[in-house]
């Protein structure tokens, strides 16, 4: 199949899940056109099944708001004619999904259709989706794809209570790369953090309130209070400065270190013993599966989509979004040396239940399905 990737090239999940798929289906021989308005992070390797287009986006002294959209649907209509693409799978409904639809129509003005996959993430429709200022749009443009899927069964849930939506969502789980995300023999940089065999915690996000980047230094702080522990915080945002502030008034500065954002994060997570993921909302939690595939128990909330991936006692623990004290309770139980390796293990088994060449197939069929669907109906 040929088919064109549309998403946010950023470090965020919605764009590692499209990258990856992207690549994992060009692998599998498909031909596989990206559509961005700059080159996405994880699509750094070559493959003759690639391809990259950028989105330009002009802007003129009238334009208070550079209109992306329109330079979007004008890319999508460019790609589809020249590539002869069968099909656009957008990530991220604003405002993937509506200019899609624009495309789509202007295509039908020259005689041919493109069917559009739109793929939901969490927060286009937990948090912006949902917003007056958004939601007609978001609402019309799932309504209007030829399939939707969304990553999580509490996503599907969530969609259709918060939008009138007449179309069936498929849920197709995110998923991992076994063969990047496996943990790594890095001894060393695991002495380097921890010189008195500390255990290691690990948090990585993009620093939104959502994310409650505060509680996981809450939770560090009581816990290093029982036992010797390190914290890394990996990536950046919004947030930073506050969680720095945090730190300073906790007087845990010396055992916490942000790392910014780290492409390699799989090596951090090789020498972590816990990840902490306290949401308040999380649709599915990739950094989650990321640090599980590299056999690191979770601590997380019971928020979205999440129960859906780390199993209560098995893999981590849940627990109400703000409950810190339950949280470094579950955190101080798994890290026991008699019940560490336990939830390792089934941390990395859980993992493998997402692994991408489970998933990746899933989205092929769903093509095809929707490919079929567009055929005329047979007359007898
Ligand atoms: O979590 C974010 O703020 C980024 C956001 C995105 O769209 O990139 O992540 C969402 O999509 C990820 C990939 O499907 C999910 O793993 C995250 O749970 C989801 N985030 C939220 O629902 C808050």
């Amino acid at each position: 199949m040929k088919i064109g990737i549309v998403c946010y090239p950023t470090f965020g999940g919605s764009g590692v899940v499209a990258t990856e798929l992207g690549k994992a289906l060009a692998k599998a021989g498909h031909k596989i056109h990206f559509i961005t308005y700059s080159q996405p992070t994880r699509l750094d390797f070559f493959n003759e099944n690639l391809f990259y287009h950028e989105v330009d986006i002009r802007s003129y002294p009238l334009f208070e708001y550079p209109p992306y959209e329109l330079a979007l649907a004008s890319k999508m209509v460019d790609v589809v004619k020249y590539e002869k693409l069968d099909l656009l799978h957008v990530h991220y409904a604003i405002p993937h999904a509506s200019a899609a639809y624009m495309a789509k129509q202007i295509l039908k003005t020259e005689g041919i259709n493109i069917p559009i996959v739109t793929t939901l993430h969490g927060t286009d429709i937990t948090l912006v989706g949902k917003d007056p200022s958004y939601a007609p749009v978001v609402t019309f443009s799932i309504n209007a794809s030829d399939g939707v899927t969304a990553v999580s069964e509490d996503l599907k849930k969530d969609t259709y209570l918060h939008f009138k939506i007449l179309k069936d969502i498929v849920v197709i789980p995110n998923f991992i790369d076994l063969e990047r995300f496996k943990k790594q023999k890095k001894e060393h940089f695991k002495r380097a953090i921890c010189p008195n065999d500390e255990k290691l915690v690990v948090h990585t996000s993009n620093f939104r309130k959502v994310k409650r980047v505060d509680d996981v230094v809450r939770i560090f702080n009581k816990m290093r209070q029982q036992i010797p522990a390190k914290l890394l915080l990996v990536g950046d945002g919004p947030e930073r400065s506050n969680i720095e502030a945090l730190c300073r008034e906790l007087g845990t500065c010396d055992d916490i270190r942000f790392l910014g954002k780290l492409e390699a994060v799989e090596e951090v997570l090789s020498v972590a013993d816990l990840f902490i993921m306290p949401s308040e909302k999380e649709s599915f939690g990739l950094a989650a599966l990321e640090a599980m595939a590299c056999e690191v128990p979770v601590i997380s909330t019971n928020a979205g989509g999440l129960p859906e991936l780390n199993i209560n006692g098995k893999t981590g623990f849940l627990s109400k979004v703000g409950d810190v004290d339950d949280m470094t309770k579950n955190a101080l139980y798994i890290l026991k040396d008699s019940n560490l390796p336990t939830f390792k293990h089934n941390a990395l088994e859980r993992a493998k239940e997402f692994d991408i060449t489970n998933i990746m197939p899933m989205y092929e069929d769903f093509y095809r399905d929707i490919l079929e669907a567009q055929k005329e109906p047979q007359t007898i």
